[in-house]
């Protein structure tokens, strides 16, 4: 820990970003990680599926395309639960108990929008599977970057092969857009939506704009 870092007894923010492929989660949270370094936090950037060597190898085998079989939506589910419930344990609970400031690339809204409005997976299973795995743990503030799908699948197909969520269809993507909205209009008070589709200079002013806010009030 560097000599700079403000030290608290205070438990540290839990801060996920969520949307599409390719709306600029990973980019902004490296920017959300400079802005609260300069006031001095100790913050960890992490990601799900994954962020613990465990979760990670789960990751691998969710994001694979070459399994002779189908994965059953139920066990994408449980996988990505497992993941997530490892992910907490090990990383995000002890990283809030001494106080850093948690950045995380999607969580529960992503098993919402991708296992239930995407695949059609019940919501109170979804839930129920949380109840097990978060153990209490929420987060404070959700960004949702949203852009319509087509900007973020272009986005996103110039960096790469597609895995195999991105070898969905675009209804399977309209869902799940739909989704992530359902749950900023459940949840007003943690979920901020960013217009993700303007250009990056201006998606990182409203962001700038909303952790100073933060910084205010937590
Ligand atoms: N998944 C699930 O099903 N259930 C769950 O519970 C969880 C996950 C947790 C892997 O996620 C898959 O896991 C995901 C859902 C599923 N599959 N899908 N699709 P992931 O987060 O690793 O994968 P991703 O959503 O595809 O993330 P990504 O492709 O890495 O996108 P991103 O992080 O949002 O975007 P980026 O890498 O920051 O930006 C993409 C490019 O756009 C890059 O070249 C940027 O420079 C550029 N960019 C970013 N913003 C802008 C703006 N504003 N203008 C212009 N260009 C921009």
């Amino acid at each position: 820990m560097s000599a700079n870092i403000r030290q608290s007894n205070a438990v540290g923010q839990f801060i996920t970003f969520e949307g599409g492929e390719g709306v600029g989660k990973s980019t902004n949270i490296e920017f959300c990680r400079k802005l609260l370094e300069q006031h001095g936090l100790e913050v960890l950037v992490t990601r799900e599926p994954g962020g613990t060597e465990i979760a990670e190898i789960i990751r691998e085998e969710l994001l694979k395309k070459t399994h002779k079989e189908r994965m059953s939506d139920i066990t994408e589910l449980l996988l990505v639960f497992a993941a997530r419930a490892q992910h907490i344990e090990a990383v995000i609970k002890p990283a809030l108990d001494r106080g850093c400031w948690v950045l995380c690339d999607r969580f529960t809204d992503s098993t919402i929008a991708y296992q239930g409005f995407g695949r059609g997976l019940k919501l109170d299973l979804i839930e129920q599977l949380k109840m097990i795995a978060q153990q209490g743990i929420e987060p404070n503030k959700t960004f949702l970057l949203d852009a319509p799908v087509d900007i973020g699948m272009s986005r996103a197909r110039s960096r790469g092969p597609a895995d195999r969520f991105e070898g969905e269809q675009l209804d399977f993507f309209n869902r799940v857009r739909q989704g992530f909205l359902s749950i900023a209009e459940s949840f007003p008070s943690r979920v901020e939506k960013i217009n993700a589709a303007q250009e990056l200079a201006a998606v990182q002013r409203d962001l700038n704009a909303a952790i100073n806010q933060l910084l205010k009030t937590s």
